[in-house]
Parts: structure tokens; C-alpha cells; sequence
């Protein structure tokens, strides 16, 4: 059953469950057209997390700051587009948290090896903040930092396991956040590894 966790934050436990294969499969497909780096921070730090995208917008970050570009700066080549049933994932989940005609614009592929991490800050790259952020988890366990508008308020720790899926809209959809340092494990399906997919919306109109 879904938990609501803060005002537009819906938590639902387990609910790609039956979809880790075929996501599995198809970010083995986006990850071969566009491939994982560690991007670099505008500060000049490295990212622990490996991230790619696909969508028609992909975020990147580097000297410059942070932004969506609309093809991948590693190839020049556009993100691999987003798989149909993505798309159609996100939205019912979307309206599952009350959240309707969500169209997400990109999604952002994480990838935590032991030792990963994400410190706390704001998801504010985008300029479509009625729209919410669907965050599918797949693979190793992790501790995800719930905190709430301000950086110094207080932070809540949830466990997410393959299959959860975190709908954060509303008030939440600006609150901070960030996953711990992952700890080690194997998953059958993805062995010493996590991956988070967040489908956004950028901009408010196309
Ligand atoms: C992750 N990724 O598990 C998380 C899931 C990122 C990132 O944080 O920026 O790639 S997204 C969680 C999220 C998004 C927007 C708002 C809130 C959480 N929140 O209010 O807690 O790799
Ligand atoms: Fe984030």
C-alpha cells in the first residue's frame, strides 16, 4: 500500500517489482548508446554516482554548472530515447500520487557501486517544479536522506529495496535529499550494484 511520506511525497513499496527485468534489460540498452561516466562537479569534484540519460533532455554537469543538454556532451550524439513503456511506467505512477499527465522530458540513470554516494542537496535544474520526480529503484539496498526545505532541517532515513518507487511532488518536490554511502551486497539481478532511474519533467512547456 502506498505511504505518504510528506505533503506530495508517496512512497510506494515494491511497485516496479514485476518490471525489474525489463527495466534491467532496457538500461543495458540506454547504457550502450550513451555510456556511464562520473561526471565532474562545477566545484571540480568528482561524482561518485555514474550517471547517463536518456529523453529528449539529459542533465550534465561540469566547470560550467549545472544543466539539461539535449544531446549527450560525451558523443555529440542525441540521449537514446526514452522506452515507451518508461514513459507509460512513470505517468501511472505519476497519477497513482495524484499527479496527473505527467510527461517526463528525461530520465536520469544512476549507478551506485559500494561506497556511492549522494550528498544532500535540491534537484532545482529543472524549471517544470509543478511537475513531480519519479524515482524507480533497482538492485542493491540503499538508505535514502528524506530532509525537508530547508538544508539544516531534520533528516529522515528510509531503506529502499528493488522495485520501490518514490513519487516526490508538491512541496517535497524542492525538499533536500540524498542516498548514503552504498553499502556492499550482491542482488541477483545486478550484482554489487544500484541503480536509480528519476524521470523529470524540464520545462514546463515544449
Ligand atoms: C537516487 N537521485 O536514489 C535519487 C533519487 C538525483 C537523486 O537524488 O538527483 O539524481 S531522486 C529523489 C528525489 C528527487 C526530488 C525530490 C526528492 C527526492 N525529495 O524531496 O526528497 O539516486
Ligand atoms: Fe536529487
Amino acid at each position: 500500500a502506498p505511504e505518504v511520506l510528506a505533503p506530495g511525497a508517496v512512497f510506494f513499496p515494491g511497485a516496479a517489482a514485476s518490471h525489474q527485468q525489463s527495466l534491467l534489460a532496457q538500461v543495458n540498452d540506454v547504457v550502450s548508446q550513451a555510456a556511464l561516466r562520473q561526471l565532474m562537479t562545477p566545484g571540480g569534484r568528482r561524482f561518485s554516482v555514474e550517471m547517463t540519460n536518456c529523453g529528449s533532455l539529459g542533465w550534465h554537469s561540469d566547470d560550467a554548472g549545472y544543466r539539461y543538454e539535449s544531446r549527450d556532451p560525451l558523443s555529440g550524439r542525441d540521449w537514446p530515447a526514452l522506452p515507451p513503456e518508461w514513459i507509460t511506467f512513470a505517468r501511472d505512477m505519476a497519477a497513482q500520487a495524484g499527479f496527473d499527465r505527467f510527461e517526463p522530458q528525461a530520465c536520469l540513470l544512476n549507478r551506485y557501486v559500494p561506497g556511492a554516494r549522494m550528498g544532500l542537496h535540491q534537484d532545482r535544474d529543472e524549471t517544470a517544479f509543478d511537475s513531480p520526480i519519479v524515482s524507480v529503484s533497482l538492485g542493491l539496498p540503499a538508505q535514502f536522506l528524506f530532509g525537508g526545505g530547508e538544508r539544516s532541517d531534520p533528516v529522515r532515513k528510509l531503506r529502499l529495496v528493488s522495485g520501490d518507487v518514490v513519487v516526490w511532488g508538491g512541496p517535497s518536490r524542492l525538499f533536500y535529499h540524498g542516498i548514503a554511502p552504498l553499502p556492499p551486497g550482491h542482488h541477483p539481478l545486478t550484482g554489487a550494484c544500484r541503480w536509480n532511474l528519476t524521470f523529470r519533467r524540464v520545462c514546463a512547456e515544449d
